[in-house]
Order: C-alpha cells, then sequence, then structure tokens
C-alpha cells in the first residue's frame, strides 16, 4: 500500500510528472506540510510565501482573492517556486463542461495552467471535466497534474457514500492526469472491479482542515490534527490556512515562521510513525 511506502519511493514509480516532482520536493525538504495563503493583498501573500518558503513541499493559492493582482505577481510566483524548491496548487475547484474547464484553466487573465503545477476539480460534471483540463494541462511542456475533490473537510458536505466511490473511479479511468485527491482518508482500491489493475494505484492525498489548537471556525470549518490526518487516515499532504497566517490581517512575519515550523514537524512526525521503515 503506498500510505506504508517513503516518499522517496513512491517518487521514483509515480508515472505523473507534478506527483513526482511534488513527492520528491516532500522528500528533499522532509516536508509534507502546504501552506494555504488566503490573502487579499499581494504584499502580504509573498510576506507569508517568503516566510514559509523552507518549510513548506507547496503553496496553496486562491488566485482570484487578490485585489491588486497583476501578471507580475505569478511570475514572481514561478521564481519562488524554483528558488525555495516548492510546488504551486491553484485551489480553483474546476466544475464546468470540458470545454469551459479548458478556457478558464489556459485563458482569462490569470492563465493558471501556464504557472500552477497542480489544480483540482469536482468531480460533479462527470469525466467531462477531465478530458476538458487534461487537453490543456497534457499538452503542457511544465508537469501538471490534477485531484479530485473526493471529499471535503465542511460540516454537512454532500461529498460522502457513492459520490466519493465514483469520483475515485473516475480518476482511476484518468490515472496519468488524475494525481489524487482533496479528500480527509485515503482512497486506493474504493469502488475498484475485479478487473482494474490496482495494485500500483499511487493516489496522492492532500488534505485540507488541519489545526493543532482549533476545532473549527464559525463557517463549518472543521479541523484534526497532523496524528489523525496523516498517521491514523493515511493522508500525504496536510493543507493548513489560517493555523499559520492567523487572521491573514496584520501578518506577524515571526510568528507565521514559528507556526509553519510546528506544522512542518508536527506532519513530518505524523509521516515517520505511518511508514514502514
Ligand atoms: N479547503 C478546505 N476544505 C475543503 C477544500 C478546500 O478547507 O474541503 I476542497 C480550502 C479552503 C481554504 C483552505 O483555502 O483549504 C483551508 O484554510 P484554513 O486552514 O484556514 O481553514
Amino acid at each position: 500500500a503506498p500510505h506504508l511506502q517513503s516518499y522517496k519511493d513512491r517518487a521514483e514509480k509515480h508515472t505523473n510528472p507534478a506527483a513526482r516532482a511534488l513527492l520528491r520536493c516532500m522528500d528533499a525538504k522532509k516536508s509534507n506540510l502546504a501552506v494555504s495563503v488566503d490573502v487579499t493583498r499581494t504584499k502580504d501573500f509573498f510576506d507569508i510565501i517568503e516566510t514559509v518558503a523552507p518549510y513548506v513541499c507547496l503553496i496553496k493559492t486562491h488566485v482570484d482573492i487578490l485585489e491588486d493582482w497583476e501578471p507580475s505577481v505569478t511570475a514572481k510566483l514561478q521564481e519562488l517556486s524554483r528558488m525555495h524548491d516548492f510546488l504551486i496548487f491553484e485551489d480553483r475547484k474546476f466544475a464546468d463542461i470540458g470545454n469551459t474547464v479548458a478556457l478558464q484553466y489556459s485563458s482569462g487573465i490569470h492563465k493558471i495552467s501556464d504557472w500552477a503545477h497542480i489544480v483540482n476539480a469536482h468531480p460533479v460534471p462527470g469525466p467531462s471535466v477531465i478530458t476538458g483540463l487534461a487537453s490543456v494541462g497534457m499538452k503542457s511542456k511544465e508537469e501538471r497534474g490534477v485531484l479530485l475533490l473526493a471529499e471535503m473537510s465542511t460540516k454537512g458536505a454532500l461529498t460522502t457514500g457513492s459520490y466519493t466511490t465514483d469520483a475515485v473511479r473516475m480518476a482511476r479511468q484518468h490515472r496519468e492526469f488524475i494525481i489524487g485527491f482533496i479528500a480527509q482518508r485515503r482512497m486506493e482500491g474504493i469502488g475498484a472491479s475485479a478487473t482494474d489493475n490496482i495494485a500500483d494505484e499511487d493516489f496522492l492525498i492532500l488534505a485540507p482542515g488541519v489545526g493543532l489548537d482549533a476545532k473549527g471556525d464559525a463557517m463549518g470549518q472543521q479541523y484534526r490534527t497532523p496524528a489523525e490526518v496523516v498517521t491514523e487516515c493515511g493522508c500525504d499532504v496536510i493543507i493548513v490556512g489560517r493555523g499559520i497566517i492567523g487572521t491573514g490581517r496584520n501578518i506577524d512575519a515571526e510568528e507565521v515562521k514559528r507556526q509553519a515550523q510546528r506544522y512542518q514537524s508536527a506532519g513530518w512526525e505524523a509521516y515517520e510513525n505511518r511508514v514502514t521503515k
């Protein structure tokens, strides 16, 4: 089972270049931490990224919330990604017909496919959402991969039962491009039939809803600890926003750094407690 193997071994075997790059980075930096930089001003955005960069494998963005976004923002983000060795995940949650998501991914002002190694999509439209994104991402010369939203962290989420099972089945049909899931637990083998070759299935699980102090927020978010998420539930990457960046206003760089280090160690310890040594 992939969750018992090291990130390093999985990096060597994975067939998707973006997944390989992420696993390699996790091993090299000893970090399974993704920081979610949900702020509205580019100055805060870059202050946070430059502070947390040494401790993360991945930076998760919502570029559409930046009030003063301009093309140089994503150019600088790519430069930082190369300089500090982290990947970029634009949490765009595509959810339209194939033709539309292909345009949303490649075009508009943000041109997401130019700079985001990883994006995600809701499985709700069916396999056409994957076909649409793949028509852009699979043609790119860069490392590109997509995560399906198999489960959400929020109270009352509809992503349960057969919805989740069908999401895994969809991903299994497109393993060259669907590198894994946003989910709360491992997904390999779910919904597989006897004819599916699941022996070498390795879906990366990126889990949002991670916090060491709070149990949730006032708007339905629910938090679990890195130990619950990584050791017990077998997820690969912890996604942390406010646990590290605070409210996103009046950024205290020293505190952000301290929290990033704290979550990096907690995430890595949870991983070491899981893998077979
Ligand atoms: N996010 C979730 N839960 C989900 C999905 C995405 O929290 O199920 I899908 C995003 C939303 C936010 C980040 O950008 O992950 C979590 O931020 P906090 O750690 O501040 O709650």
